[in-house]
């Protein structure tokens, strides 16, 4: 096989929360995202910092308009460029277009009575766009942007009652748009919310805005098992009521899966073993729920050792067990290693153990996210020997700082290095037997960096005029990746399998 298979879905990747803007319009209500203050003054690789926010700066954060140090709330305009945008990837070539529907959108505070018609309003255009140019919409229901009510006044995923109100999101959507979108997508990154509890499950870690009396707050081990629970329980109904409305749907899981790409230090067991059980912890527990419907062995013992167990309901198992997710869909960035005598810690991108000696290059200063394309076909093939599943890769790029030079372009080669690279080793990993629906590049136009808030962070074939201070026009430009990445559409993927 010289090509990619028939059918490839090639496209590209972007969320409501970094994209979109349009914060306070068309009767959006107001998300965590648009309380994230930017890490403008802060050093960009204090991860931790993201989950430091307390119930005050969520108060501080609700009284001001500002857009520059709260920039998720004003992303790349897709608000109102969305029609110029998507023309731009119909003439890539894109077959699909992954984006995500704002929850807020639709049920402002989550617990509203109805759902606010303006916002689905938007978004059948959004889909008609993109269908008037034969592009399939991947629709993410949740990313990275719980409404601000369910952190202030549920606990977020800690909270069961969020179950039923992310059901009822789901079941409004999914009627709405089952004549337009055949694929979903539950939560981005599900499983990053062991590491940002905040923006993926919409909970604040430091205190307890529902009862500040608490000592402990929400981080209690129990606590976190039980909105991981929740949040099973809230994919299996997705799914089940995904099929019941329309049986042609297909709902997958996404899972960030760059710490797939844990590797042992060296041959010590003990970090052999410690670098399968963080991969375990990370990613199969979601994984392993979601697509084989089973609470697995390795989660019961820490349940049991550390007396951490939710409220599990036998009704509940059955229904995990019956809905199983139709593909298993991902990001990879970068891998990292795992030595027991360092730690671990996290982002949006993935773990970050000990520096590998034989992965030399990273992504530029500074955010230097070690560069691994055969780390993609590794994960590629552990993922699909576990769940036999189509795979979907549904985020890989890399973020730079870019600057128009004095002839108004921009020449990143650096990116289509980046991208061929990887394909080669999707490429491979299609070889090895594993079933691969298609690639979507993450931001084929600039939007707000996820972990950072920084718009410098570029990962565009498209440019957009906008920095980090706020200025900008809102321009697009094309990129010399954006012809590069046609042909590899085009050519369905022979140009880099012959480079
Ligand atoms: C993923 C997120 C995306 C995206 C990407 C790059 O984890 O799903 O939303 O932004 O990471 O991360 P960043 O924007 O922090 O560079």
């Amino acid at each position: 096989m010289k090509q990619f298979p028939e059918g490839f879905l090639w496209g590209g990747a972007v969320a409501a929360n970094q994209y979109e803007g349009g914060w306070n319009e068309g009767g959006k209500g107001i998300t965590v995202s648009d309380c994230a203050r930017s890490h403008l003054d802060v050093d960009v690789q204090d991860y931790k910092k993201q989950n430091e926010v307390t119930t005050a700066d969520i108060e501080e954060a609700l009284k001001t308009q500002d857009e520059v140090y709260y920039p998720k709330r004003h992303g790349a305009d897709g608000y109102h460029h969305y029609k110029e945008d998507i023309k731009l990837f119909a003439e890539m070539g894109f077959k699909v277009f992954r984006l995500s529907i704002a929850w807020a959108r639709i049920f402002p505070n989550a617990d509203d009575a109805t759902p606010n018609e303006e916002g689905l309003k938007f978004y059948d255009d959004v889909f008609d766009e993109c269908l008037k140019y034969g592009i399939e919409p991947l629709v993410t229901i949740s990313h990275y942007e719980p409404p601000i009510n369910l952190v202030l006044n549920y606990d977020g995923w800690y909270s069961r009652e969020v179950i039923d109100m992310f059901v009822r999101y789901c079941e409004v959507i999914v009627d709405r748009y089952k004549d337009k979108v055949k694929y979903w997508l539950t939560f981005n990154e599900v499983n990053n919310m062991m590491i940002n509890p905040l923006v993926a499950g919409g909970v604040l870690t430091i205190d307890n805005p529902k009862d500040p009396s608490d000592p402990i707050g929400s981080t209690t081990e129990k606590d976190k098992w039980l909105a991981y629970y929740n949040i099973c329980v809230a994919n299996a109904w997705t799914v089940k009521l995904c099929r019941e409305i329309d049986k042609d749907a297909q709902v997958g899981c996404m899972l960030t899966c760059s710490s797939v790409a844990t590797y042992p230090y060296d041959c010590n067991p003990d970090n052999v073993f410690g670098a399968y059980n963080t991969v375990r912890l990370n990613n199969f527990y979601f994984g392993d729920v979601f697509c084989l419907g089973e609470i697995p062995g390795y989660v019961k013992r820490i349940w049991r050792e550390h007396d951490c167990a939710p409220e599990v309901r036998e009704d509940e198992l059955q229904l995990i067990k019956e809905n199983t997710v139709a593909f298993f869909s991902f990001s990879y960035y970068r891998s990292t290693t795992y030595d027991q005598s360092v730690g671990m810690d996290g982002n949006t991108g993935g773990l970050k153990g000990r520096a590998n000696p034989f992965v030399k290059e990273c992504s530029p200063e500074p955010w230097c996210w070690p560069v691994d394309p055969k780390g993609i076909r590794y994960v590629m093939n552990i993922l699909y020997d576990r769940y036999h599943l189509p795979l979907f890769i549904v985020e890989n790029g890399i973020g730079l700082d870019e600057n128009l030079d004095e002839t108004g372009h921009i020449h990143d080669e650096y990116r289509m290095y980046y991208i061929k690279e990887h394909l080669k080793y999707v490429h491979e990993a299609i070889l090895d037997g594993v079933e691969c629906m298609g690639y979507l590049y993450w931001g084929p136009i600039d939007v707000v960096s996820a972990g950072t808030g920084e718009m410098k962070k570029r990962y565009g074939f498209v440019y957009v005029d906008r920095f980090n201070d706020g200025h900008g026009t809102l321009e697009r430009k094309l990129k010399d990746s954006y012809e590069e990445y046609k042909e590899i559409i085009e050519t369905n993927g022979d140009s880099i399998l012959h480079s």
